[in-house]
């Protein structure tokens, strides 16, 4: 066979701490590998294998390339025409009989493409809609740094290099961000002592220097004592308490209210270890990485509130080496989104909370939702309490599913409409997460069978509902529209496309001057903002939910952490052998219940149960269970069966690994 061989830059759009560049080949129009672009300062050619199995999903046979309506219970493929013409039916008279808020649009971002933001644009030239807000992922840990410090704003990935110690604080890096795994790699052969707090030893442990086992959700706690001994001690940074800060002294009210006793308590972590942490903590620079695993619990922006204030009491904020890293907004800040999703034309917007979406679509009548449509996201699967979120979806009239493949969703839907993967349209991506650099990624390959890409549906859609011109732009011309404010920083799109990625206008040890984005420009132990929106603004050092509640029920912690594989939902498919779910278990819940590898249990609470095989691990904290997240109904099923659909104190967060469940054995 001849080869056709051409290399082309292209990145993950995967919703990932890393953002990757890539290069691809092709072979006769078609993808043959997905490899890492060696002259991404940052990702440097490394890639996972959810990004190498972008090939897979591509080329996948299990993929829909043809529109599909459900008609008496069975999927028929319908042509392009018909799809549109009845979707713009609908969307009209459910705007005409219950006004534009009768339509929920339900997405997350499985895809991290600057053009996806036109969906929004869409539905403003719609007249209005029933849009979602808050966050699966990161919403109760970003506000409380908003609170902090006015932004999320993590140190650049090398500056680890500078610090004495440093801590991971819930972050599974070694699965979740393999990038900041090698540079910890070299910070440690730098020297710097590596600690890692989370209530399951993972693959860092392997680096690290202390494995500090804490009991789910009472981190809090933990930053707590560290900061009662600092304080005890005299250890503090008097000078920048003094002058860069705002509220301290209701900080320290709050500390005295709990002891030393609570703590330890709580937490399972001995006065030893604590006195030690205050110690690194005061002996710095110690950089501060922060995951998403202990904000997803009813008290998270506390949590997460109270770890910050750890870092500005022990002298850690805007200094090399130090910071506590969360997210990275000012990446995507430095985007043009909202002339993307035309937000100067706000009008007639209802919310749902990503959370609470099921419950509102099964009881709001004002107007109720008649139709549903969801890009970019699996609800079904990925939605807290899939049990509400099913009763939702099957009691509304009309579902639309853009997606790749045949999800859960997908499943529960009347129209399935197919849309392109990366690799067959041209974007820009970026992930306000971990490093400040913008990936470009050209059209590689031609769409496969009629598959279109999501910007050209809205565009076939608003044509048909009588406003075209909202979208009467060339690829160009919106890549263009949503990068203009970087012109001015002499970031230009040509250049981008030169070289595959480019770096964004963002600053690598945030706050050096400490000046801060809150209101008052302190960094604020008591927050104006909060203030401003009638709360009291403190930080509150209090209980997660029914982490807190072991009762004779449901004793036992459930987490549901990231899978190793397959980012979320979207890889299960491609990997053979996964059509179960393992609950991995602590020694103590294994002891109680006679259970060894491989039996087969029942997990289960109020809100639904799942089958699963068990695994002993040694390094789960007492009383915890974890059962990755991620599988669909033919891949075992999905443990947000159990997990509760409430919401964190703070940013409209979830609370997904705030749940209590029990177990039983079961015959396989
Ligand atoms: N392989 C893989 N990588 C991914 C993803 C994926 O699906 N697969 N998803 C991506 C996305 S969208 C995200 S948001 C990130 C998330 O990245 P991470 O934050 O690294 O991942 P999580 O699985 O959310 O869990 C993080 C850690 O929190 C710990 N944890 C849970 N509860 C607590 C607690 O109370 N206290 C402490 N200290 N730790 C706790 C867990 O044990 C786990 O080690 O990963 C990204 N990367
Ligand atoms: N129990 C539990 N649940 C969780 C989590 C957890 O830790 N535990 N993590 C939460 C987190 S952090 C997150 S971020 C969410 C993620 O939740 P989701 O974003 O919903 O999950 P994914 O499986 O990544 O992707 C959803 C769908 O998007 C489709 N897709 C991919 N690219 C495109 C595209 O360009 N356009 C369209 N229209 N569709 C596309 C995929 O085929 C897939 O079916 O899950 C949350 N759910
Ligand atoms: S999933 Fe993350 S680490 Fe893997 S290739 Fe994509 S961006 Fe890189
Ligand atoms: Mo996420």
């Amino acid at each position: 066979m001849e080869r056709n061989n051409s290399s082309n830059f292209s990145a993950c759009p995967l919703n990932c701490w890393d953002a990757c560049s890539f290069t691809i080949e092709v072979e006769e129009g078609s993808i043959v590998k997905v490899g890492g672009n060696k002259a991404h300062p940052i990702t440097k050619g490394n890639i996972c294998i959810r990004g190498r199995k972008l090939k897979d999903r591509t080329n996948s046979e299990q993929r829909i390339t043809t529109p599909l309506k459900k008609v008496n219970g069975d999927w028929a493929a319908i042509s392009w025409d018909q799809a549109l013409e009845e979707l713009a039916n609908k969307l009209q008279e459910a705007k005409r009989l219950y006004g534009p808020t009768s339509v929920l649009h339900s997405h997350d971002y499985s895809n991290n493409g600057l053009l996806k933001a036109v969906d929004e644009r869409f539905f403003r030239a719609f007249g209005g809609w029933t849009k979602v807000e808050g966050s699966l992922c990161w919403g109760a840990g970003i506000e409380a740094q908003i609170r902090d410090f006015g932004n999320s704003f993590a140190h650049a990935p090398e500056d680890v290099l500078n610090s004495r110690s440093i801590i991971i604080w819930g972050r599974n890096a070694a699965r979740t961000n393999m990038h900041l795994y090698s540079y910890l790699t070299a910070a440690k052969a730098k020297g710097a002592t590596l600690i890692v707090i989370d209530p399951m030893k993972n693959q860092l442990d392997r680096l690290a220097d202390e494995f500090i086992s804490v009991r789910p959700g009472s981190d809090g706690f933990l930053a707590a004592g560290i900061m009662k001994v600092i304080l005890k001690n005299g250890w503090e940074a008097r000078e920048f308490i003094e002058q860069a800060t705002f509220g301290f002294e209701v900080l320290q009210s709050k500390l005295e209210a709990v002891t030393m006793e609570e703590i330890i308590s709580f937490t399972g972590v001995s006065e030893i270890t604590i006195t030690k942490l205050a110690k690194v903590y005061t002996n710095g620079p110690t950089s501060t990485l922060l995951g998403l695993g202990m904000q997803r619990y009813k008290n998270g922006g506390n949590t997460i509130r109270l770890i910050d204030a750890l870092g500005a009491i022990s002298g850690n904020i805007g200094i090399p080496g130090g910071g506590v890293n969360y997210g990275l907004l000012p990446v995507g800040q430095a985007f043009d989104t909202d002339k993307l999703a035309l937000r100067e034309k706000d009008a007639n917007i209802r919310t749902f909370t990503r959370m609470n979406q099921g419950e509102k679509i099964l009881t709001e009548t004002d107007p109720p939702v008649h139709v549903i449509i969801v890009s970019r996201g699996n609800p079904m699967t990925q939605l807290p309490n899939t049990n509400v979120t099913a009763a939702a979806f099957e009691k509304t009239d009309t579902v639309v599913v853009l997606d790749q493949f045949m999800t859960d969703t997908a499943e529960a839907a009347n129209y399935f409409l197919p849309v392109t993967t990366v690799f067959e349209e041209e974007d820009i991506y970026y992930a306000s997460m971990y490093h400040s650099y913008a990936n470009y990624g050209s059209k590689i390959v031609e769409p496969a069978g009629e598959a279109k890409p999501e910007l050209w549906i809205w565009t076939q859609l608003a044509k048909r509902l009588g406003f075209g011109e909202y979208f009467a732009f060339t690829v160009n011309e919106w890549l263009e529209m949503g990068t203009e404010s970087l012109r001015k920083t002499g970031w230009s799109l040509e250049q981008l496309k030169k070289t595959g990625f480019l770096q964004l206008p963002v600053a690598s040890v945030p706050w050096s001057e400490s000046r801060f984005q809150t209101p008052s420009g302190k960094y604020e132990f008591v927050s104006t903002k909060a203030l401003e929106a009638g709360e009291d603004g403190t930080i509150d050092i209090t209980y997660p939910q029914e982490a807190m509640n072991a009762s004779k029920s449901y004793p036992y912690h459930l987490l549901s952490l990231h899978p190793l594989r397959s980012n979320h939902s979207q890889h299960y498919h491609l990997l053979a052998g996964r059509e179960q779910n393992i609950a991995e278990i602590s020694v103590n819940i294994a002891r109680e219940h006679r259970l060894r590898d491989g039996d087969s249990v029942l997990v289960k609470n109020d809100r639904g149960e799942l089958k699963a095989v068990v695994r002993v691990e040694d390094g789960l904290h007492a009383n915890t269970i974890n059962i990755d997240e991620g599988r669909g109904q033919k891949f075992g099923g999905s443990v947000n069966l159990l997990t509760s659909n409430g919401e964190a104190d703070m940013g409209k967060g979830s609370i997904l690994y705030d749940c209590r469940v029990t177990i039983k054995k079961v015959q396989p």
